[in-house]
């Protein structure tokens, strides 16, 4: 899109200062993210379009987003937390009110630019325990949020459904992709029964939604200069879910040794040492509303992520690549055999997880 296009669409927002370029912003699989910089002292902002083939009902989300950054910023503002615009994000109205904007077809949104940030793809075991902790917090402090919040994209992290996907997926075979990858979807419908493991439980009644992230990978957090979490950004899939999404799906971007999409499957292995400073943080937050159940799903919740992940990819594989953005011609099965890869190495983890659980909470 031409840079006079963007500087319209920002125009319809109420932002303070000039704009003096859009370029942009970020590597995300699914928005397209601008950084909107200003002349003089306004701040610069972000700007997305939000892709709402995959977010079917933007007001919703960001309605969803507004009530989730107003209540976190209440509690800090309650707490005398300092510093409280880098750590939480700040979303503009456009001049009709609302907290989007539609141009031809497509949705737009602006947010305050928080300057002086880090993304890190790799992160420490000191970090790790820092996210935990602020990820438990996250949980807590929107265990009370006055408001529904809506399902921005049904069934999200569903096991069941996603499995239904691939299945299906398998059926049509649309892009004749099935045979090369049939021993990768055998391997994971050997895993499906225990896997599904989570709808069971709040089916049974055992086992409650609560407001989760639900894609807490690294690069969906920000930093400061020295390291220390700032706050959580990419809030477009925060909704009601099981705890092990944020859980899971942190451990299955940090704990990779490798890239999601490494091709040198020997970089790829779960790492325990992040697994164990992220839980210790985690724990320490979240400790006081978790249940037993909860606690002691977490070794399956690290292995539940690279397995969901691994059927997402291999699904967008088998149907030709249609959801996630892709480099090259077969992006999504590199990306595929990484994660299961990464699902293996932390399988075999599983009993040194339980263990380390039960020594933090003896
Ligand atoms: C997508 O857009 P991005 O990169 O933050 C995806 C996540 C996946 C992730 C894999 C809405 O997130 O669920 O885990 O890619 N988001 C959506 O990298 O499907
Ligand atoms: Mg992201």
């Amino acid at each position: 899109m031409e840079e006079k296009d963007l500087k319209h669409i920002v125009s319809q927002f109420e932002i303070e200062g000039e704009v003096s370029e859009v370029k942009p912003l970020g590597n995300g699989l699914i928005n397209t993210t601008y950084k909107v910089s200003t002349v003089g002292s306004a701040p610069d902002y972000v700007l997305q379009n939000v892709n709402n083939a995959i977010f079917p009902d933007v007001k919703m989300l960001m309605d969803n987003i507004v009530a989730v950054t107003g209540h976190i910023r209440k509690k800090y503002e309650a707490a005398g937390e300092t510093d409280i615009d880098r750590k939480v994000l700040n979303f503009v109205k456009a001049k009709d009110g609302k907290y989007f904007y539609l141009h031809e077809g497509k949705y737009w949104r602006i947010m305050v630019f928080i300057p002086d940030t880090v993304s890190q793809t790799a992160v420490t075991p000191e970090s790790s325990r820092i996210v935990g902790e602020t990820f438990g917090n996250f949980q807590a402090m929107l265990a009370d949020i006055p408001v529904q919040l809506g399902e921005t994209i049904k069934d999200f992290h569903n096991m069941e459904f996603r499995l239904q996907q691939l299945r299906e997926a398998v059926a049509e075979n649309k892009a004749g992709r099935l045979a090369e990858v049939q021993w990768l979807v055998d391997e994971l419908e050997k895993r499906a029964d225990e896997m599904c493991k989570g709808e069971r439980l709040h089916r049974e009644g055992k086992l409650a939604k609560r407001i989760c992230h639900c894609d807490t990978k690294v690069d969906n957090i920000l930093f400061d200069k020295d390291g220390k979490v700032l706050c959580v950004i990419d809030l477009d899939t925060v909704m009601p879910n099981f705890i092990f999404s944020d859980f899971g799906d942190f451990l299955r971007s940090a704990a990779n040794t490798g890239a999601e999409d490494d091709k040198n499957l020997d970089n790829v292995n779960f790492n325990m040492d992040i697994f164990r400073a992220f839980t210790e943080g985690y724990l320490k937050s979240a400790r006081c509303f978790l249940t037993p159940l909860e606690i002691e799903n977490l070794p399956y919740a690290a292995t539940l992520f690279p397995y969901m992940q691994t059927v997402r990819f291999l699904a967008d594989y088998i149907n030709g690549d249609t959801y996630y953005k892709t480099q090259y011609a077969d992006h999504n099965l590199v990306r595929s055999k990484a994660q299961f890869k990464l699902l293996q190495s932390a399988e075999a983890k599983m009993p040194e997880m339980t263990a380390f659980i039960a020594e933090q909470l003896a």
